[in-house]
């Protein structure tokens, strides 16, 4: 429903269903700053859904794909200078420097609110502003919670009717006097009378993704993509979720929920952390060896990305995932990588910054063998194999619903969650760190959590291939000191009766050529079958200098009988002067982050170190 504002406060017209006055009052402070030319309702319905997508089209910012090959599915071109998170300028503005802690960007929140005065000013004029009720979990359940953005950007609110649980029915949750995170965002490009508009808005000189923790507030200004302007995401269900799951006593995590089936029916439910561009998404909808699914083993998805948990009241920790859809990175993805992926994205899709096809469909590096010989890239410029760009940005995205996933699991909207039995972390080492080991207990697995180390890829800042420590997946996501949030585990993980079990894994270990010693994509199953069997305390491991590991003959290999033993010793291989290193290489961090670092963590890097320096002899064939 749009409405038209003129100017002054009293003329906003309510909509009488929001009965609850903060909200109101906010709102109507949101407008008299921003200044819209218009306000607009969103109620989250189909035709207010397909009307947006129209309006989209007809602004240009949206091509209407071949409604035969993709049905109901949009592609959309960002500016180029606008195609990714920006972490240089995501802010957390604590109200002490000290809270934010030396891995986030902080401001003191006195002065960012005047900056941000100064920039929302007026920031939305020749604009209409959306209203955007979310529910971040499903609508009602005491794990979700509340949301409302307000952005001038309708390709947000499109996209948040996607990922999140977006419509009226969330004011009736809110009632009168409901919590909410108050969520404003602009793409900083108001119009001037007359001034023709771009198909992609933003603002080239400058960007704010700011959070205020004690307020719990977000102010996003300048940019129109993905984890900067859909905030119930990054945001939302991270950076200010950690800060109330910290204060509640839970847990908000940069996670894939998986459950995996046996053929008995027995469901196990995981927590998978891996930093950005590590294969999260391919893991969530992993499909299993063709032995095993014949036996029946199935895995299900319930998330790709982010996990909230609470402790249930039998002692179990629950689950749920607080999105909706999934903001799917393209490049790479295909009918070998992930096919339930390339199933989901069949219609009602939004595709962001794609090539398209001379037949209206989309294309990305990596979708097919041999690329189509002509394309439009992703600038809108023709196209061919020869040329010198790439066709898709390596950061384009697919947005889209999670229920078109076949393997979501029965349960991913179950308002109780899922039982969560393990946690697994692994980032992309191409040298050092095993295929898979379980950490000895809790504290320990804490500590490989808190030290995970990733290498670089184009989405992070940095040089290529260098390892980056990405405590937990969570260095661009923890919204508060990232050494109080290890303290939230260790003290979170002393009130759990049968605490998860903690695996470490990683699928990217190459040997001296280069070339990866683990297959990887659906044979993680194997790696991952143990995990569920050790973490039900049912399958064998021995215990080597990290922690429990399986031998060869733990693992299932039906199906995969050509991958010897030695090749497995290899990825499996643990060299000690290279741990050595790897362990020293902690401190580093751990300097960084000394003011609160919890004492376990340093004792149990000293109970390493000497595990490493005076293993017994019987450990010597893990070398
Ligand atoms: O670049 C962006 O805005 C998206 S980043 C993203 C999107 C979906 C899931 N995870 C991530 C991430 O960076 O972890
Ligand atoms: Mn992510």
């Amino acid at each position: 429903m749009a409405l038209a504002y003129n100017d002054t406060l009293t003329s906003l017209q309510f909509p009488d269903y929001i009965r609850h006055k903060k909200l109101r009052q906010w709102i109507a402070e949101m407008v008299t700053l921003c200044k819209p030319d218009s306000v607009f309702w969103c109620d989250g319905s189909q035709e207010e859904y397909d009307g947006l997508c129209e309006e989209l089209v007809e602004k240009g910012t949206f091509i209407r794909l071949n409604p035969e090959l993709r049905p109901n599915s949009f592609l959309c071109r960002s500016d180029p200078a606008d195609v990714a998170r920006v972490e240089d300028r995501t802010f957390i503005c604590s109200l002490s420097r000290k809270e934010a802690g030396p891995t986030n960007n902080w401001v003191n929140p006195r002065e960012m609110h005047k900056t941000l005065s100064t920039l929302f000013d007026g920031c939305m004029k020749g604009r209409t502003m959306y209203i955007i009720p979310f529910s971040m979990g499903p609508l009602g359940s005491h794990i979700s919670y509340v949301g409302v953005e307000l952005s001038d950007s309708a390709y947000v609110a499109v996209n948040m009717r996607i990922m999140t649980r977006m419509g009226r029915a969330v004011y009736d949750v809110l009632g009168e006097d409901g919590q909410f995170v108050p969520c404003v965002h602009s793409v900083g490009q108001p119009l001037e009378p007359g001034q023709q508009d771009v198909t992609w808005p933003c603002n080239h000189e400058n960007k704010y993704i700011v959070h205020f923790p004690e307020e719990r507030s977000i102010w996003s200004y300048g940019s129109g993509y993905g984890g900067n302007a859909l905030l119930g995401k990054k945001c939302f269900a991270l950076r200010i979720a950690s800060n109330i799951a910290r204060d509640e006593g839970w847990l908000a995590e940069h996670m894939a929920l998986v459950g995996v089936e046996e053929p008995s029916g027995e469901k196990t439910y995981v927590g998978a952390a891996f930093p950005s561009a590590c294969g999260k998404t391919n893991f969530a909808m992993l499909v299993p060896p063709k032995a095993f699914q014949e036996e029946g083993w199935k895995v299900t998805t319930v998330g790709d990305d982010i996990a909230w948990i609470k402790l249930g009241k039998d002692g179990q920790l629950y689950a749920i995932n607080p999105e909706n859809g999934f903001f799917g990175v393209a490049p790479g993805t295909n009918y070998k990588t992930n096919p339930n992926a390339m199933d989901t994205i069949r219609a009602n899709t939004i595709f962001t910054n794609v090539a398209l096809t001379p037949e209206g469909d989309v294309w990305w590096e990596g979708m097919t063998d041999e690329p189509p010989a002509e394309l439009i890239d992703w600038h809108g410029n023709p196209w061919t194999p020869e040329s010198k760009e790439k066709a898709a940005h390596p950061n384009s995205r697919f947005t889209v619903p999670a229920s078109q996933c076949p393997t979501i699991d029965p349960a991913w909207e179950d308002p109780n969650g899922v039982p969560i039995k393990a946690f697994i972390f692994g980032g992309r080492r191409s040298t050092v760190n095993p295929l898979v080991f379980q950490a000895f207990n809790w504290t320990y697995g804490v500590y490989f959590a808190a030290t995970m180390g990733s290498e670089m890829t184009a989405a992070a800042a940095g040089k290529i291939g260098e390892v980056r420590r990405d405590p937990f997946a969570m260095l661009p996501f923890a919204g508060y000191h990232m050494a109080s949030y290890f303290n939230h585990w260790l003290r979170f993980g002393r009130t759990i009766p049968n605490p998860p079990r903690i695996f470490l894994v990683n699928w990217f270990r190459k040997d001296e050529n280069g070339k990866f010693l683990w297959p990887g994509y659906g044979e993680n199953m194997r790696v991952l079958k143990w995990i569920v069997e050790r973490a039900r305390t049912r399958a064998a491991g021995v215990e080597m200098h990290l922690g429990r590991v399986p031998e060869y003959d733990h693992l299932d290999w039906r199906g995969l009988e050509g991958y010897t033993k030695e090749q497995f010793d290899k990825v499996m291989s643990v060299d000690k002067e290279a741990w050595k290193n790897e362990i020293l290489s902690h401190e580093e961090l751990f300097i960084k982050l000394y003011d609160r670092l919890p004492k376990e963590l340093i004792a149990v890097r000293e109970l390493l170190l000497s595990a490493l320096w005076s293993a017994p002899k019987w450990l010597d064939r893990y070398e």
